[in-house]
């Protein structure tokens, strides 16, 4: 990861602010505690995005979150381009400063530079296609000054670095790991997927408990995690032969669906809990 950060370290010195995008599904486990700082006092924008997948009450507490700490926030889907239309004028908010500086010197019609960085698999690269929408041509590289590097032409006023930075994800503690999977930020194979499934299931219970019984009709109230688990797989005929429970194809089905949001609008980092390294 040292390269990738020397990769986004030297980019930043191209552009005047950043985006930053996070799944409003982990808000805190997507959010990159070394990005502040990477980026130095340069302005950026946070993005709460796949905010439809999100529940829409957590999403309002966690823009209030960032609002009080002063941080240009928006919540956006970019499968359906909600808000999308909002990012660029709060990044125009951010740099309002800086631009009455050039404008003091002369340099008005300057383009704003921006660059958009994230973990993986937040939505990187579908902001930067609703960004650039149809004016997806190039804007050529300028000699000397950004050689190598394409950007986008976004409008009179803004320019974007076409490629986004990739941000690592934070593995600090085990329950960030979890997030990550459950989302699929990460792969599934830092743990099998039957366990994976299990302390979804726990995590669930606790954020959304009615989401199991809404979807597949199984009453939580008495059971363990695990009786929990080979309930929904009986429900849906997971069986092999013996009646045992098919534990892995029910752990594969649950994970999708919850990623499909099939289980609902469900927010698995709240805004209230008690986070650290924040
Ligand atoms: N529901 C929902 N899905 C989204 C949204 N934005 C992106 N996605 C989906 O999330 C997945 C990842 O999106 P990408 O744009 O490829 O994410 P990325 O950050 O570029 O990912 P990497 O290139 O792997 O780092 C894709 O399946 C997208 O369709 C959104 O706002 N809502
Ligand atoms: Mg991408």
């Amino acid at each position: 990861m040292a390269k990738t950060r020397r990769l986004i370290s030297e980019n930043l010195g191209l552009v005047d602010a950043v985006i930053e995008v996070t799944d409003a599904r982990i808000p805190f486990s997507s959010k990159n505690p070394e990005l502040g700082k990477l980026i130095a006092g340069k302005p950026s924008v946070l993005l709460l995005n796949k905010c439809d997948a999100a529940d829409e009450a957590e999403t309002r507490r966690w823009l209030e979150v960032y609002r009080k700490r002063g941080l240009g926030a928006v919540d956006t889907d970019c499968k359906s381009g909600k808000n999308v239309s909002k990012v660029l004028p709060l990044i125009k908010e951010s740099l309002k400063d800086r631009i009455s500086v050039w404008e003091q010197r002369g340099m008005t019609g300057r383009p704003i530079r921006l660059m958009i960085v994230g973990i993986p698999n937040v939505g990187k690269s579908a902001l930067i296609n609703r960004l650039a929408g149809s004016k997806r041509a190039k804007v050529e590289d300028r000699p000397g000054v950004t050689r190598g590097k394409q950007w986008i032409k976004l409008s009179e006023s803004f320019e974007l670095l076409d490629t986004p930075g990739v941000l690592a994800p934070k593995f600090e503690s085990k329950s960030t790991g979890l997030s990550l999977a459950f989302t699929g930020a990460i792969k599934d194979d830092i743990l099998d997927v039957e366990t994976l499934a299990l302390m979804f299931i726990q995590k669930l219970r606790s954020v959304c408990p009615s989401a199991i019984f809404l979807r597949y009709g199984v009453e939580c109230d008495e059971l363990s995690d695990l009786e929990v688990f080979e309930a929904i797989g009986k429900k849906r005929g997971f069986l092999v032969s013996g009646g045992e429970i098919n534990y892995e194809r029910t752990a594969v089905m649950l994970l999708d669906e919850f990623r499909s949001q099939k289980l609902g609008r469900i927010t698995l980092e709240p805004a209230e809990a008690e986070y650290d390294a924040f």
